[in-house]
């Protein structure tokens, strides 16, 4: 048997250490899909850094990595060793697709977009010894083999498994790398595709699992149809979406009585004026407190990712966001300072106006200002940033969101959970890494 190994990186702590935890609770779905896609005779295995070693003498002839963001940085110093071992690296997945050019200089071949229809190709052409240094190849319809979670089970990961319905989005936000790879489009599962995997995840004994589409109200007659499905499976999920969901009351209602007990959702910012900076000029801040009660109050709990640093932003509105989310039932809070990642439109637009002024591309973290910003210095922002964690995450206030929230009594277990998450984001902060499930 001819084998892959696929590698899920780490990211490097502002030490340059590799992070290493006990439990990764989020595992990405890319590698029990390419290792469900792989031809008769192959083999694979998976290596979840953050928790597991790498395995460098590995039997394995090709190794499989993708990396997120600026984490792309360990996937390149994982690339290069096994290279020196005489091993066969492809990289994938959407960092290695935006920034194909750099990543192409330290792997064997770069699979650009979706791999799907591309995977078996890839393959037959490292056997015929002529593996193409790209591969970009856009799949017409979306659907896959049951994934390979089984080579995940045995190590130390979450109480859930992921799923996919649809990728992509309808919007056009000019910062996001979703958008610059999908450009608009959204492409979704067959619901009997979806439901299939869901059931499976259950016969494995999982009681929850994590929709990881980018917006999932994108097609909201589709998610009407998959959450009715979904109620019949007596499971619970979270997931992402755009604000949408709460103008519909029907659809929300749907939602949440088919399990989901969280959404994620990109507030962006509260400063109006920020929304034409990065084209999500549907988005209006006003609406917010009423949205974010409207979800809570029909039962999903709220999580927010939001933006320090757009044009808009001075010193005062970046308190004033703070205030704003002590303000609301949310129950998870992030931040992340304005990063053009490289192959957006707007990566695209700081450059042509010269206002990078980091040349590392592997610096591009959300909590290190890469570009000049109007009203304030880049330490400046660096410094509100943490300001911003640290206001948000004092331990009154997360016994506020947790134990002391109104909702605690309707599932108690729900909201401990919710305790620990707030408290190992606030431990995150105080030795200044971003906030992540990793
Ligand atoms: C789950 C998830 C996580 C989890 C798990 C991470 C992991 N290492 O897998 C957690 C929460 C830990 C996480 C962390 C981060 N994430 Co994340 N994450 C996701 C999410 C929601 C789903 C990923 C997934 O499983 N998708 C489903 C699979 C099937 O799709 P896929 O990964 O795109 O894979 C397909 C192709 O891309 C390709 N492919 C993917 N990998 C490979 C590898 C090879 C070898 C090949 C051939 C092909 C290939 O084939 C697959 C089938 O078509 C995505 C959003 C998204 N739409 O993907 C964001 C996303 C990938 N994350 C993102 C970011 C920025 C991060 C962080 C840097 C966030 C941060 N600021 O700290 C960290 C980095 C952590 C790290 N160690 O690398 C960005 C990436 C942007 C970019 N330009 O790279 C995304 C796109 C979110 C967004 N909207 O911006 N993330
Ligand atoms: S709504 Fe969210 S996923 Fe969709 S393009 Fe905008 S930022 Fe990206």
């Amino acid at each position: 048997m001819k084998k892959v190994l696929f590698i899920q990186p780490t990211i490097y702590d502002d030490r340059g250490r590799p992070v290493k935890k006990s439990r990764l609770y989020f595992i990405g779905l890319a590698y029990p899909v390419l290792a469900a896609l792989l031809p008769e005779g192959w083999e694979a295995e998976i290596c979840l850094e953050t928790i597991e070693d790498i395995p460098f003498d590995t039997d394995a002839e090709l190794i499989g990595m993708g990396g997120m963001g600026h984490a792309v940085k360990r996937s390149r110093d994982l690339a290069e060793e096994f290279r020196k071992r005489g091993k066969t690296v492809i990289m994938g997945g959407p960092m290695a697709s935006l920034a194909h050019e750099e990543v192409g200089k330290f792997a064997n071949s770069v699979v650009i977009g979706d791999a799907e229809t591309v995977w078996t190709q890839v393959i037959a052409d490292y056997e015929a010894g002529c593996l193409k240094p790209t591969y970009n190849e856009k799949p017409d319809e979306f659907t896959r083999p049951l994934p390979r979670y089984d080579l995940v089970l045995d190590k130390k990961i979450g109480d859930f498994l992921p799923v996919q319905a649809g990728r992509g989005c309808p919007n056009t936000c000019s910062f996001c790398s979703i958008y610059c790879l999908y450009r608009g489009n959204y492409q979704k599962r067959e619901i009997e595709e979806v439901i299939r995997d869901i059931r499976y995840v259950k016969e494995l004994g999982f009681k929850k699992f994590l929709l990881i589409d980018d917006n999932i109200v994108s097609d909201p007659p589709y998610l009407m149809e998959l959450a009715k499905e979904i109620k019949k499976l007596n499971m619970t999920w979270m997931s992402q979406c755009a604000i949408h969901i709460a103008d519909n009351p029907e659809l929300l209602k749907t939602v949440a009585d088919s399990g989901c007990y969280t959404l994620s959702f990109g507030l962006e910012s509260i400063t109006p004026e920020n929304f034409d900076t990065i084209e999500k000029t549907w988005c209006n801040p006003d609406w917010y407190p009423e949205i974010i009660e409207k979800v809570t109050e029909a039962g999903i709990e709220v999580a927010s990712e939001m933006i320090v640093g757009i044009d808009g932003d001075t010193i005062e509105s970046l308190h004033a966001t703070a205030d704003f989310v002590l303000s609301v039932p949310i129950i998870a809070p992030k931040f992340y300072i304005m990063t053009p990642i490289p192959g957006t439109d707007y990566y695209k637009q700081m450059c042509s106006a010269h206002r990078i002024v980091e040349t590392d591309l592997y610096k591009f973290s959300p909590s290190n200002a890469v570009i000049t910003h109007p009203n304030m210095s880049t330490e400046e922002l660096n410094e509100i940033y943490w300001e911003i964690y640290e206001r948000v995450y004092t331990i009154p206030h997360i016994l506020r969101r947790t134990l002391f929230n109104r909702r605690f009594r309707r599932n108690p277990r729900r909201y401990l959970f919710f305790l620990m998450l707030n408290l190992f984001y606030r431990y995150q902060i105080k030795r200044r890494i971003a906030p992540n499930i990793m």
